[in-house]
């Protein structure tokens, strides 16, 4: 699919520090058995007062120090990773919430191998494995906000995709950053069905896009993401509804043109491309104004007020300033 041939891989970039020199040991760790080292990466588990992963869960390690950046550390309590791991949307593997974790084992995840490439000075192709070294991995505790109503705390681990921009250089056309993910009906059941237009693309304006707060994620709760979560890298963006999240990501593409979106393609009334957190614009079908937490709230109840952008209105707000935002839902 992409065969752009002339693209170097990140590790052999000549004016870059390697990976390892760049990446301090400690911060990073593969295939890591949940050893002493392991352990003292999850004891915030206890501190935080959640569930931590079951130890048949944990094989794979992946800390990240406590990010810095304003914004990036909700005290809210992290939702328990049975729910975050039970509980999910990633469509390639069905429609229930319970079917990504059922039909998720078929997912490859190595080797996995990212584009990056359009208005670019630097385009690459990229093994998942360098990726990772390319910054060092922060943890952010975000709320995450799903645009059917309900939220979760989730302590995710990455680096800003800002990082991987500065990287590859944007060209001064480059206005819009679409985002593609794996499209394999070997490894995906639901991949083929009519139920969206595969693959599922997403997209942000570049300036969204090197907001600090905009987290290229390889982890959460400490270790590699599972599979149903979006292994081996996906995107979170805090302050926008779940889905502009997108999952398994295999190409980060800039251009010039607004990206076309998969929700917005399969209903546009809906699904808009900003897709902002807002408690005033409702969805066509139901209120934006309250939301669930998973795991805490009751099954029906919507208990909690939704917070403009997520509650990240004091770091994002500016990203939009002049704009209609209900027209730009
Ligand atoms: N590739 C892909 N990414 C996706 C989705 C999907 O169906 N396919 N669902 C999105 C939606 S609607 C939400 S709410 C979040 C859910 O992330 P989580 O299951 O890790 O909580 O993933 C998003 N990313
Ligand atoms: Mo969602």
């Amino acid at each position: 699919m992409f065969r752009e041939a002339a693209m170097p891989i990140l590790s052999a970039t000549a004016a870059q520090p390697r990976p390892s020199e760049i990446t301090p040991q400690s911060v990073y760790s593969r295939r890591r058995l949940l050893t002493a080292g392991a352990a003292a990466g999850l004891a915030w588990f206890a501190h935080a007062g959640a569930a931590a992963p079951a130890p048949a869960d944990a094989a794979t390690a992946l800390v990240g120090e406590r990010s810095r950046i304003a914004g990036a550390v909700t005290l809210e309590k992290p939702t328990d990773w049975q729910d975050a791991t039970g509980y999910n949307n990633f469509y390639e593997f069905g429609t229930d919430k319970a079917d990504p974790r059922r039909n998720a084992a078929t997912l490859k995840t190595r080797p996995w191998t990212v584009v990056v490439d359009g208005l670019v000075q630097r385009p690459m192709r990229v093994d998942i494995d360098d990726l990772l070294r390319l910054a060092p991995m922060e943890e952010r505790i975000y709320r995450l906000r799903c645009v059917e109503g309900w939220s979760m705390v989730i302590p995710w681990v990455g680096y800003s995709l800002a990082r991987l921009l500065d990287h590859v250089q944007p060209l001064g056309s480059a206005r819009y950053v679409e985002f593609t993910t794996l499209a394999d009906k070997a490894q995906m059941p639901y991949v083929g069905s009519r139920m969206l237009d595969w693959p599922y693309t997403e997209g942000l304006r570049l300036d969204e896009a090197r907001h600090p707060l905009a987290l290229l994620t390889f982890g959460m709760y400490g270790q590699v993401l599972p599979r149903q979560n979006g292994a081996p890298l996906r995107l979170v963006v805090p302050w926008k509804y779940g889905f502009k999240s997108a999952k398994s990501l295999v190409r980060i593409r800039l251009t010039e043109q607004m990206p076309a979106t998969t929700w917005n393609k399969a209903a546009a009334r809906e699904y808009g491309f900003y897709a902002n957190v807002n408690p005033d614009v409702d969805h066509p079908r139901w209120s934006q104004a309250t939301e669930r937490r998973i795991g805490e709230d009751g099954l029906f109840a919507r208990k909690r007020k939704t917070l403009p952008f997520n509650g990240y209105g004091e770091q994002v707000a500016a990203l939009y300033a002049g704009m209609d935002l209900r027209a730009n839902y």
